[in-house]
């Protein structure tokens, strides 16, 4: 891949040459989407599905791209050097992802792209092109708990220069709970997508689960997918998804993008793969608040979430 298409699919750039701009918020039917998404919005909503693809959706941070790559290898058979033919944005492309002119946005991918593909998703479950429906697209939710999720968040934007300006710790939590980030409220997603999954046939899984037992959902997965790997494949995609070969590999860590755009030094993409590291940031008191109003926001649902595995 030449150096101007990586370039370009960071989608960050400088728009005018200038230096790398953290994108600005803006609402798209009450959810807050960086502003190129917001401006191309038609565009991106009116994107036609086919039956055969395969949609990945998760908030942000969720283990989007662990569960792309399993995907992948299970695609392939655990065929490790063709999930090497590209970086995972590129094998997979981000469907809302717009930039600026002179960057190919997810839909310029797609559209080279023959079905069946593999197609990424933030957008909570309203705003997904409705064809993804209609179309009874198989769909993979990936759900982690909050406050891990925040955590991830919170370190991703520190390092990714085109997300808004994250802020002091102190002041980021509140921003989450008020559905401020980009892509909007996590507790808004999650129920989404929750209350769809079995209209819509989507396979709901949860980040917990997957460090907990990733050959179990790994086989959840491939179930899911209507394939059926001898045992000895299957233990070699679990290998090759686990948290320290993803970090090593080239292809799904995020180097790809270049520095400035995603600047690892602040904090590396694959940052620590674990469940429970928001015991490491919250104090009891912003724990205490954080929990109280997650009673609030999450009552009358029944989501297993788990903060501790
Ligand atoms: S993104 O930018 O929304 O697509 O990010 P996403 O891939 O959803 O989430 C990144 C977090 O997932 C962790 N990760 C993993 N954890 C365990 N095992 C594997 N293989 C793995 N791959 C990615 C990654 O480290 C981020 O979590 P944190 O907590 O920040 O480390």
């Amino acid at each position: 891949m030449s150096d101007k298409r990586v370039v370009a699919l960071s989608g960050s750039i400088q728009e005018a040459g200038g230096s790398i701009i953290r994108f600005p918020l803006i609402s798209v039917q009450g959810v807050p989407l960086r502003n190129h998404i917001a401006t191309n919005w038609d565009s991106i909503s009116a994107f036609e599905a086919h039956p055969s693809d395969l949609l990945i959706a998760t908030y942000p941070k969720a283990g989007t791209t662990w569960t792309q790559e399993i995907v992948d290898l299970l695609l392939n058979d655990g065929d490790q050097e063709v999930c090497r033919r590209a970086p995972i944005a590129v094998r997979m492309p981000f469907l809302e992802h717009f930039s600026p002119p002179h960057c190919p946005s997810g839909l310029e991918l797609l559209k080279g792209m023959p079905p069946p593909r593999v197609i990424k998703t933030h957008l909570p479950f309203q705003l997904v092109p409705q064809g993804f429906w209609k179309n009874k697209c198989k769909t993979i939710y990936v759900a982690r708990n909050a406050k891990d999720n925040l955590v991830s968040y919170f370190h991703f934007d520190r390092m990714n220069q085109t997300q808004p300006e994250p802020g002091p710790w102190d002041s980021y939590i509140p921003k989450f709970m008020e559905g401020k980030l980009a892509w909007g409220s996590w507790y808004d997603h999650v129920k989404g997508y929750w209350k769809e999954r079995e209209k819509n046939n989507i396979l709901y899984l949860f980040y917990e689960d997957m460090k907990e037992n990733p050959r179990r959902e790994v086989e959840r997965i491939m179930r899911y997918l209507g394939k059926s790997l001898p045992d000895d494949v299957i233990s070699r995609i679990v290998e090759l998804t686990s948290f320290k070969a993803m970090k090593e590999n080239p292809m799904v860590n995020y180097t790809f993008i270049p520095m400035p755009v995603f600047d690892q030094s602040i904090s590396p993409f694959m940052r620590k793969g674990e469940v429970g590291d928001w015991n490491n940031h919250f104090t009891q008191e912003q724990s205490r608040v954080f929990d109280e109003d997650y009673e609030i926001q999450m009552k009358g649902s029944n989501i297993p979430f788990r903060i501790n595995i």
